[in-house]
């Protein structure tokens, strides 16, 4: 299951596409409970990393451990805008990685496809926008290192408005959401 995972991963394109089978490879559990889309119900797992910028709230930090073989690592977040304006998660980095892409996943028909969101990730006044496994995340690239359970990735969110924060996201077990 890994090796077909990676190998779908391989493909580098813009818009990836890859089989619910695969997804599930790369969920490694919960195979019974994942009929149709499964969504996380934004739910972090324990020492999830946070911080405080300005108006956001950000919680519920992590990233997973990376399989042997697996080309790019995940990594998930919440951010609450308790402001009166409107905001953009617009980059990630991280000296973990050679880059970190801001991703989303959707079903379409029985395709799950993930593709980049170049421009960001709105944060509107008073929501609370979460990143999580089959959604929303964090793609990391050019990985150095494979991320190890019990270690820290650390990255630095840019923000259109509220600027720019450092967070160390603790590294949970790969199949942990
Ligand atoms: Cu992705």
């Amino acid at each position: 299951m890994n090796r077909r995972y990676a190998a779908a991963l391989v493909i580098s394109a813009t818009t990836l596409s890859f089989s619910a089978a695969a997804v599930m490879a790369q969920q490694g559990n919960a195979m019974n409970s994942m009929s149709g889309m499964h969504m996380d119900a934004g739910k972090a797992p324990a020492g999830s990393a946070t911080a405080k910028l300005g108006d956001l709230d950000i919680s519920g930090g992590y990233v997973r451990a990376m399989l042997p073989g697996q080309p790019v690592g995940g990594g998930y977040i919440t951010i609450h805008n308790g402001g009166s304006s409107d905001d953009r998660l617009t980059s990630v980095t991280s000296s973990a990685a050679g880059k970190v892409e801001l991703h989303e996943m959707k079903v379409e028909g029985q395709i799950m496809k993930m593709r980049e969101l170049k421009e960001g990730i709105a944060i509107p006044a008073g929501a609370t926008v979460t990143l999580s496994p089959n959604s929303l995340h964090m793609m990391f690239k050019q990985v150095k290192t494979p991320f190890k359970q019990g270690s820290t990735v650390p990255v630095m969110l840019m923000f259109d408005k509220a600027g720019m924060v450092d967070i160390a996201l603790p590294v949970v077990a790969p199949n942990a959401s």
